[in-house]
């Protein structure tokens, strides 16, 4: 109670100053104040080069509201403006921000690093009122991957969503949006060869009504759900994203979580079907059958189609939650154990996930795979993605495996934000996962120095069973989102009570954008 007393304390002390503020989430490396202030207008320019136009742009287009107007970009100097370069003695994610009474300069290590470094003054302008103080702030991300996960597949958000998603992300400094886009309840991309995949799978006749409990009869509504993103969708939310300097990696699922593929073309199932697309929550039996060749011609042929979209280095093959019951009495499964030499179905599961890797190194792509995919021997190029208990991500990184953590219980944010959701929250996971929690992930925990080098970042995920839209994802991920966005980019500097401090400005922000998000931490609810 005490510690929430000073909590409050703090956040209504700043929250009521009136002095200049430079706080901003996440936590920069070096914060200097000096006296004065540059008061940015819809007059002032934004000086470019050709490379640094498309920053300049984004940044203008989202301080409109806050200067009065959309500032000039120009390539010729001017006195009173906001001057951007490229550094090349800096990080590729480096900036330097500069503020005195006479200008604002912004140097990036690339245009990605420049974009950054505009993010933070636009966090200025509108914590000031445009009156943007003076400071030097020098500042770069502990982490090379910070990431967020968007399942479409149990809920469909439809393309301007993305795109507004994607937006919230940049404002985070994430700079990877993982797009679950096939699973048991939806596959939600179009591929070319296999149109079944989107004309059958796409939809589902009916959704589980409230929350899941498997022992008790379902209810369920009559309204057929569905959608999908056509190839053209999907090359436009990348490019969007690419702007915004936000790489997007698709997942595509396998060995489990296919029913929808399943029920869209029975042969890739281990019995043949009939299937049907899921309309409610958990784990499916049905998984797409190890021993057809023609399982893995399909994914082929689907991811040959995938690389083409997306120009990430990693497509995540998914490889979690697969129940082996089907592949114990599929005939076919047994041959292949026999065949290849295998141990038991765990190893089947490895050689699934090892014959696509194969695959995707010689397209010149790698793996990402949850961790579930160490059962039965992990190949030394996987990238694995923690996502049960962070031991796993222990075990990969001191095997030399890329690592990106994810773990349930700091990372999914479809996870309730109080202890009594029921009461507090709209429907939703009940597993309880408040943002100091959050806040306390340790990606590296008991990892040695050059172990530490094996772990790539972190990301966020939302899982989309009890969230209908993107209102709900909003005030899901906000702002628990903020604290992953500031491990990743600040591990090195965060503290909680100064991270809830420069929070409750950073919330004017949200309040701008016009975004759901949760105050339980501002309220003392947790
Ligand atoms: C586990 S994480 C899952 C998802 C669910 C999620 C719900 C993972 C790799 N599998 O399929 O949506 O829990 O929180």
């Amino acid at each position: 109670m005490k510690k929430v007393l000073s909590l409050l304390a703090l956040v209504l002390m700043s929250a009521l100053s009136t002095h200049a503020n430079t706080h901003i989430v996440p936590k920069p490396l070096s914060v200097r104040e000096g006296k004065g202030a540059f008061s940015v207008t819809s007059r002032t320019a934004i000086v470019a080069p050709e490379a640094l136009q498309n920053p300049a742009a984004l940044f203008a287009a989202q301080v409109e509201k806050n200067v009065g107007g959309v500032m000039e970009i120009t390539s010729d100097p001017e006195k009173r403006a906001i001057v951007l370069s490229l550094d090349p003695s800096l990080e590729k994610e480096e900036y330097r921000l500069t503020v005195t009474p006479k200008g604002i300069t912004i140097r990036g290590g690339t245009p990605q690093g420049v974009f950054y470094g505009l993010q933070s003054l636009r966090q200025l302008i509108v914590l000031n009122d445009a009156k943007v103080p003076t400071v030097e702030i020098a500042d770069k991300p502990c982490m090379s991957y910070r990431g967020t996960m968007l399942d479409v597949c149990r809920h469909f958000f439809p393309v301007e969503d993305v795109k507004g998603f994607i937006d919230l992300l940049a404002m985070h400094k994430i700079n990877r949006f993982q797009w679950h886009l096939t699973d048991d309840q939806g596959w939600r991309l179009e591929i070319k060869r296999y149109p079944e995949l989107t004309q059958i799978g796409s939809m589902r006749k009916h959704t589980l009504v409230g929350l899941l409990d498997t022992t008790k009869p379902m209810p369920y509504d009559d309204t057929p759900y569905g959608g999908f993103y056509t190839q053209d969708q999907i090359r436009e939310v990348v490019a969007y994203a690419a702007e915004r300097y936000i790489e997007v990696i698709p997942e595509i699922e396998m060995p489990g979580h296919g029913l929808a593929a399943l029920t869209s073309l029975p042969w890739l199932g281990c019995t043949g079907g009939p299937y049907e697309v899921w309309g409610r929550w958990g784990v499916s039996t049905d998984v797409y059958c190890a021993g057809r060749d023609t399982t893995f011609e399909f994914f082929e042929n689907v991811l040959s189609e995938v690389i083409a979209l997306f120009p990430s280095r990693y497509i995540h093959i998914g490889g979690d939650e697969c129940p082996k019951e089907r592949w114990k009495t599929c005939p076919r499964c047994q041959e292949r154990i026999r065949t290849e030499g295998l141990k038991d179905e765990n190893e089947l599961q490895s050689y699934f996930i090892h014959r696509i890797e194969r695959w995707m190194h010689a397209q010149g792509r790698e793996i990402i795979g949850w961790d579930e995919i160490l059962q039965g021997g992990i190949s030394k190029t996987a990238n694995i993605m923690v996502w049960r208990d962070q031991k796993y991500g222990m075990e990969a990184a001191r095997k030399g495996n890329k690592v990106i953590m994810a773990p349930k219980w700091n990372c999914y944010l479809d996870y309730s934000q109080t202890a009594d959701p029921r009461r507090n929250e709209p429907l939703c996971n009940l597993r309880y996962l408040p943002l100091r929690q959050s806040y306390r992930l340790d990606p590296y925990d008991q990892l040695r120095p050059e172990e530490q080098r094996n772990i790539l970042g972190v990301q966020a995920n939302i899982w989309a069973e009890y969230i209908p839209d993107m209102q709900n994802v909003q005030f899901k991920v906000l702002p628990r989102l903020a604290a992953l966005a500031e491990v990743g980019w600040a591990y090195d500097r965060k503290e909680y009570n100064d991270f809830v401090v420069r929070l409750r400005d950073f919330t004017r922000l949200y309040d701008q954008e016009g975004y759901k998000y949760a105050t339980f931490v501002f309220q003392g609810i947790d």
